[in-house]
């Protein structure tokens, strides 16, 4: 294709209810969505990062710059460029992952389109549905944690995700045990715990989890391993596997049992395939990680959910987890616990333009 216009657009969907994290409390997502035109066609992206840098050193303001200075001008040339050459032109640029992914995301969308395939057909994936699993934030009780479970059953969600942090752990996992001794639970600290904490959480054993995910800071390996070689429950990684290499070296050095792959991450679909293949080829189990994203990137975290590798249930919940109005024409919606892989062109989804204009904030 040949980009004649990219579009850098920031909106902002109130949440339907306060998210509460280690990096602090959300009552809004700001999201950048890119709008790319071409000659073959319109296509859109998603980037994953937030408006605050607390989960990752990216946040919107950020991603816009590099976006509209360093990103968007390599891939504004005259000549030919796909998806697959977009990384190599954008790779002078250091970092920015997420930001790179949200303009490769818009060149698959774009390209897809065009073919009038959509994105599962690109990928080869044969399944038609995956299991929908949901992500809890901080409760404010062991108590208040089990009703807001119990809702997220009642509406068919195959698995729960809880956040801990020391101080808001075993009582709050064991009341989710308790009420519901079969339920698919895995917790997520977001590195809020250090290797002084591993007798502690020798605990979470008790549990049958599916997994513990980051306890630790992104850069510390070597204490996860220790971790790993502690406990039964399989440590899954997120912050740290951002690249083929980087996943290996985890796996090599037994700090990480489980993948949590976000295509946002690790700078795109394309890299989190090759991740995803990889982790096939060693039977390292994979699970699709949620950044509160849309309607545009479920709908493609869906697609790439269903490949065979991701043998976890995902953080792939409705729209209506977390927006009243999504800015998907087609909100997602999880039926009988599950979630349907959209079929159309490219992602599948259409955005309402009117609903971006009237949530856009730059
Ligand atoms: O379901 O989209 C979702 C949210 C899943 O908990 C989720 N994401 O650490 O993976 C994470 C976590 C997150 C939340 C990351 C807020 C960044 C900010």
């Amino acid at each position: 294709m040949r980009i004649e216009a990219i579009d850098v657009i920031a909106v902002r969907l109130p949440l339907r209810s306060p998210w509460h994290t280690t990096a602090g409390t959300l009552n809004g997502r700001e999201v950048l969505l890119v709008r790319l035109r071409s000659d073959i066609g319109e296509g859109w992206g998603e980037c994953a990062a937030f408006a605050e840098p607390g989960y990752s050193a990216e946040f919107v303001a950020s991603a816009r710059l590099v976006l509209r200075d360093h990103l968007a001008p390599r891939l504004l040339t005259p000549t030919e460029v796909t998806s697959t050459t977009a990384s190599l032109l954008m790779a002078p640029v250091a970092g920015h992952r997420m930001a790179k992914s949200a303009l490769e995301m818009a060149m698959i969308d774009a390209e897809l389109r065009a073919e009038g395939r959509s994105f599962a057909e690109s990928l080869g994936v044969t399944r038609t549905h995956v299991d929908a699993g949901v992500a809890i934030g901080f409760a404010g009780s062991p108590a208040e944690l089990c009703d807001r479970i119990a809702s997220y059953v009642d509406a068919g969600y195959r698995r729960v995700k809880l956040k801990i942090a020391p101080g808001r752990d075993l009582d709050y996992i064991s009341a989710a045990r308790d009420q519901f001794p079969a339920l698919a639970l895995q917790v997520d600290a977001n590195g809020a715990y250090t290797v002084a904490d591993i007798d502690h959480l020798a605990a979470l054993d008790e549990f049958a989890l599916l997994l513990v995910e980051q306890p630790f800071g992104d850069d510390d390996l070597v204490g996860h391993a220790l971790l790993a070689n502690r406990l039964r429950t399989p440590v899954c990684l997120d912050e740290p596997i951002v690249s083929v290499d980087t996943t290996a070296s985890a796996v090599a050095l037994g700090a990480c049992d489980v993948v949590n792959l976000k295509a946002g991450r690790v700078g795109g679909y394309v890299a989190a395939r090759a991740i995803h293949d990889w982790c096939v080829e060693r039977n390292i189990p994979l699970w699709c990680g949620g950044m509160l994203e849309t309607g545009l990137g479920r709908a493609a975290n869906v697609a790439l959910a269903a490949l065979d590798g991701f043998t976890l249930p995902g953080d792939l919940s409705a729209s209506a987890r977390f927006y009243e109005t999504d800015i998907v024409t087609d909100p997602i919606v999880v039926e009988h616990g599950g979630i349907a892989v959209p079929s159309g062109p490219g992602f599948g989804v259409e955005l309402d333009l009117d609903l971006i204009e009237r949530f856009r904030v730059a």
